[in-house]
């Protein structure tokens, strides 16, 4: 039996956390094991190499720093956590996955995207999400949610053009493989985007069932 591998994605603030706890609930009212977690992180291992990407620090880190340990914690993730729980059928709910990279590194940072895919291979192998939930909404509406909380991490010191960046490369993936991911416009209330995830449901529970 093979699980299945849902990745929720998008800009700063975009209800990725919020909306995975809900999915979570519906697809566990429908008696299917389901594994939450996010990147970068999801084992011990990993939420350090997380802290170490997120906090603010003196020293700039060179892009490629950064590449290199967000697949350093993706491979110990995929090792810990995803594979086994995909092997006994779990589906696994992940907030942010490789595309979050090709976003963030490659859109934002300017990294190239061969170079990022070379990475993949290596990491994944063969191995890509089932489908991609892509949380779209305006930068500066996704970015007053996320300052809302308080103190900002290293990534929301960012500026705008960098946002920006990340929002056209996640729309130009999603474009450019529509049998792979779907658009949830994460601009509308609360209310109205779990609207529309419940709409999801059947598909979710027919990929499921394979
Ligand atoms: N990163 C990550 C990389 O650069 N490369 C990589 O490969 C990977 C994997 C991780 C950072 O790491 C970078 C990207 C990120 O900058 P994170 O904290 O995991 O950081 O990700 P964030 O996107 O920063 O997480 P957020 O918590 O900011 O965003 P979410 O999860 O999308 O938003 P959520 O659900 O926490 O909601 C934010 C606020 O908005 C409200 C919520 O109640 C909450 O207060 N909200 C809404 N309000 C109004 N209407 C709605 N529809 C709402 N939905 C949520």
């Amino acid at each position: 039996m093979t699980g299945l591998f849902i990745t929720l994605e998008g800009p700063e603030g975009a209800g990725k956390s919020t909306n995975r706890e809900y999915l979570a609930e519906r697809l566990r009212a429908a008696g299917i094991e389901v594994l939450l977690t996010r990147e970068p992180g999801g084992t011990p291992l990993a939420e350090r190499i997380r802290d170490v990407l997120l906090a603010p620090g003196d020293e700039v880190m060179d892009p490629d720093t950064e590449l290199l340990l967000v697949f350093a914690a993706r491979a110990q993730h995929l090792a810990g956590v995803i594979r086994p729980a995909l092997a006994r059928g779990a589906v696994v709910l992940c907030d942010r996955f490789t595309d979050s990279t090709y976003a963030y590194q490659g859109g934002g940072r300017g990294l190239s995207v061969e170079r990022i895919a070379t990475l993949e291979q290596f990491v994944q192998g063969e191995l890509r999400p089932d489908l991609t939930l892509l949380f779209d909404l305006p930068v500066e509406e996704g970015l007053a949610r996320a300052s809302a909380r308080g103190r900002l991490d290293r990534f929301e010191l960012e500026g705008r053009a960098f946002f920006e960046a990340v929002r056209q490369a996640y729309l130009q993936r999603a474009k450019a493989d529509p049998a792979r991911y779907l658009l949830v416009d994460a601009a509308q209330s609360l209310p109205q985007v779990q609207q529309a995830l419940d709409a999801l449901l059947p598909k979710l529970l027919e990929l499921h069932r394979g």
